[in-house]
């Protein structure tokens, strides 16, 4: 009997594990756009035309390769992916079921624990293939270790892949990181380049008029729809950006505009996390561009430890830490997320333009999410599930495995200072040292306590005020605790009171 093949929706890779365990003469391969997938948050319209055309194009490429190839496009109406497989299964029996490891606890759990009885047949997993640190390598990195810190497990990394280091085992540079160079304020040059658009073809055409029919209730504007769709696609967005804009990623990684949503960003996440491209085709890129003199150092070094470190430990983390991670809230963030994430009107120029930038492509830069929109959750002391569910819903490249560490560890500082040692609670100060938004904005950054103050500068002080038991004695916090003190009573009183004001009238920002 032949087997079933599931290939989700951000599994889009030929080279993955459960397409090589299989026989493409004799399985049979099932994709399917379902609603418990496509509506477990309120995924930005961009994301689902991105993921339903690409999986579109993916199946027809594997029926080119010869596979055989069910595919249930959304019109078909199933609910959940275990249907499909159901469908699929009365229609030609089969004797089991091979599925690359979801990337998702929830999808696993069902998997492990629900669809074999429903099925009635075995359901293998698969380890999945695509990443540079399995699961089983990540636990023994991190077993024994009293903190669990990124730079670390990043060296090691390094040494395990070869990237970027000399024949005799040192880091090229004499240097792991070069990030201490890489803090520039962008003034207008070099020039920024432009993003590669792709014309959408009539497969993304059906896509685009399938979602703004059905989701047109979701935050996020569909059109207009520039992102690749396929693997060839894909490639071209990545050597767009080894040529133009890996040479000054190092140095504006950190900076901010009016002028330029991407920067010098590399727009890749979205190809990356759906499979169609791989991390270490993308790190060899950027490593060739340094060898042949066309990036600088601090450039490479600084792109591939996005890649080669930080997803691939946010990804173990995640996996070592769930379920429980889910649930961690170590400041007791409980306020609700206020509107203005979800487009209503604000007067703060640096998280409108987040916002902006967010509901027109479906992706904000690693900047504005951490420090702008993830700097006032944290401020404004949102629960941390509902500003998850934001971030998970909005961005074209978010799935729960890489966003839920980002969010609950890095950003609203959940699991007590597991990812990150101290929290990035940040005043205006920082908006404007980093970025233009502030000489245009309707704040004064320069103030903390007026009507018309930076509400980051109350809030930030109102933050370590109310944290003070927490933080106070933080070795690299303190200093911060030191300036509160010595500032006039009567002043800090003001700031107090009104970042209290802010945190109770949150659509008064
Ligand atoms: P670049 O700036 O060009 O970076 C290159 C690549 O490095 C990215 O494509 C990405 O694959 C990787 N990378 C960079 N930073 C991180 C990081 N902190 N964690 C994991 N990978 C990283 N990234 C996602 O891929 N999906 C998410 O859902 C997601 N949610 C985030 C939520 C918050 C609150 C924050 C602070 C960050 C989040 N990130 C997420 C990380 C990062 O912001 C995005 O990867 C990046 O902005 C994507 O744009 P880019 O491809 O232009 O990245
Ligand atoms: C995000 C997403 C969406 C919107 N829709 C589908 C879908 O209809 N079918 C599918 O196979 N996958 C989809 N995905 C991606 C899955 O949610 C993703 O595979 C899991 O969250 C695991 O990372």
């Amino acid at each position: 009997m032949s087997r079933l093949v599931l290939v989700l929706g951000d599994q889009l890779s030929t080279s993955l594990s459960s397409l090589a365990s299989a026989d493409r003469l004799r399985d049979r391969v099932v994709m399917a756009e379902v609603s418990e997938e496509a509506g477990y948050v309120p995924h930005h319209p961009k994301k689902i035309i991105f993921i339903f055309s690409a999986m579109r194009h993916f199946a027809m490429q594997l029926r080119e390769q010869g596979w055989q190839v069910d595919y249930y496009a959304y019109e078909a109406g199933l609910t959940s992916l275990c249907d499909a497989l159901q469908q699929s299964a009365a229609r030609n029996p089969a004797s089991e079921v091979l599925i690359t490891r979801s990337g998702e606890w929830r999808l696993d759990q069902h998997m492990r624990e629900l669809w074999p009885a429903t099925l009635g047949i075995p359901v293998t997993l698969l380890e999945d293939n695509r990443f540079l640190c399995s699961h089983a390598e990540f636990r023994k990195w991190a077993a024994g270790r009293k903190q669990l810190r990124m730079e670390y497990f990043y060296r090691e990394m390094r040494q395990r892949s070869g990237l970027l280091m000399s024949a005799t085992g040192e880091p090229q540079g004499g240097r792991w990181n070069f990030d201490s160079d890489n803090r520039a304020r962008y003034d207008g040059t070099p020039a920024c380049p432009t993003a590669l658009h792709f014309t959408p073809d009539p497969i993304t055409r059906d896509v685009i008029d399938l979602v703004k029919q059905t989701f047109a209730h979701h935050f996020g504007d569909p059109e207009p729809f520039v992102f690749a769709v396929t693997r060839e696609q894909a490639l071209q967005a990545l050597q767009h950006f080894i040529e133009n804009a890996l040479p000054w990623f190092g140095d504006y990684q950190d900076a901010m505009s009016v002028h330029h949503d991407h920067l010098f960003h590399s727009l890749l996440s979205v190809y990356l996390n759906a499979g169609l491209l791989l991390p270490m085709e993308i790190c060899q890129a950027a490593e060739q561009a340094w060898r042949n003199g066309s990036a600088p150092l601090n450039a490479a070094e600084g792109f591939i430890r996005q890649i080669l470190g930080w997803r691939e430990y946010v990804r173990g983390i995640y996996w070592l830490k769930m379920p429980d991670y889910a649930e961690e809230n170590a400041l007791h963030s409980t306020r609700p997320l206020p509107a203005l994430y979800w487009g209503a009107e604000t007067r703060m120029r640096c998280v409108s333009e987040a916002i902006r930038a967010t509901r027109e492509h479906a992706h904000a830069h690693h900047i504005q999410r951490l420090m702008v929109t993830g700097n006032l959750a944290l401020l404004m002391d949102v629960d941390v599930k509902e500003i998850h569910h934001w971030y998970l819903a909005v961005y074209a490249d978010a799935y729960e495995w890489v966003e839920l560490p980002n969010t609950l560890g890095m950003v609203m500082h959940a699991d007590a200072g597991l990812l990150g040692s101290k929290p990035y609670a940040a005043s205006g100060k920082y908006i404007q040292r980093m970025s233009d938004y502030c000489s245009q904005c309707h704040y004064n950054v320069a103030t903390s306590e007026n009507d018309d103050s930076c509400p980051l500068n109350s809030l930030y002080w109102h933050f370590i005020d109310r944290h003070q038991q927490r933080f106070a004695r933080h070795p690299r916090m303190a200093m911060f605790y030191r300036s509160w003190e010595r500032m006039n009573e009567d002043k800090r009183r003001r700031i107090f009171a009104r970042g209290q004001w802010l945190l109770e009238h949150p659509d008064t920002l």
